[in-house]
């Protein structure tokens, strides 16, 4: 398998899907695409048929976006348990990775992931509306179905890559999750994201890069 990615400091949708691939235990090969650059969109273009990253090569197939190769990942590789195993766990961690998939576009934009990034921003009111209910996410997954780990669901799953390139915004611009309605279960979450050691090999990856300079504003 090759999973096409983009800048490791910036690509929040590449960082998911890799991690998934990761939890599978299966060798892969990586095609990093530098992005922010004027030839990105095209290079992407060769290997992606959405024109952007990430994308996933398992032989003849190709499958792009990165919900739809964490699904095929869960599919190909049962063992790896990618989606928790009880029904009512399972659906709650489809809906909290679909909120990640397709909301949160004030944070970001407002705070985009940059592994390097240490600073602290003044949110506007749409931003800090956002980290509330993730905030109220991750309070209510732990709660109620944490019982067998640090993950959201326990077990690490799907939901957890999804919202690994969030604990890192919260990290970068300094937001305080005890503002927002944390009672500590959230802040204790974000440090486990923090702390896997895939996130970590990615990280390193991420520090060691020279991406482009910025000639765009794409919301990654
Ligand atoms: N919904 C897509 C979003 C993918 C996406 O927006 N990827 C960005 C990078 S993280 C991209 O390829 N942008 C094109 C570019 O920067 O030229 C997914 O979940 O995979």
């Amino acid at each position: 398998m090759q999973l096409v990615i983009g800048t490791k400091s910036w690509s929040t949708w590449s960082l998911r899907p890799w991690l998934a691939l990761r939890r599978t235990g299966q060798p892969f090969e990586e095609l990093l695409i530098r992005l922010r650059w004027d030839g990105a969109a095209d290079e992407i273009r060769t290997v992606s048929p959405s024109g952007k990253v990430p994308a996933l090569k398992d032989g003849d197939l190709t499958v792009w976006d990165s919900l739809a190769i964490c699904e095929y990942l869960a599919e190909r590789f049962p063992a790896a348990q990618l989606w928790p195993a009880d029904s009512a766990a399972r659906a709650v961690a489809r809906a909290v990775t679909a909120e990640m998939h397709s909301g949160f576009q004030a944070l970001r934009s407002t705070c985009p992931m940059d592994l390097a990034l240490r600073t602290v921003a003044d949110l506007d009111s749409a931003t800090a509306a956002d980290v509330t209910r993730i905030v109220a996410i991750w309070r209510e997954c732990r709660h109620r179905f944490g019982a067998d780990g640090p993950w959201l669901f326990g077990t690490w799953s799907i939901a957890d890559a999804f919202y690994t390139p969030v604990a890192t915004r919260f990290r970068s611009y300094g937001i305080d999750l005890a503002a927002h309605g944390d009672d500590g279960k959230a802040a204790a979450y974000q440090a486990t994201l923090l702390a896997d050691p895939d996130f970590l090999a990615w990280e390193a990856d991420a520090l060691a890069e020279t991406p482009e300079p910025a000639v765009g504003t794409a919301k990654l």
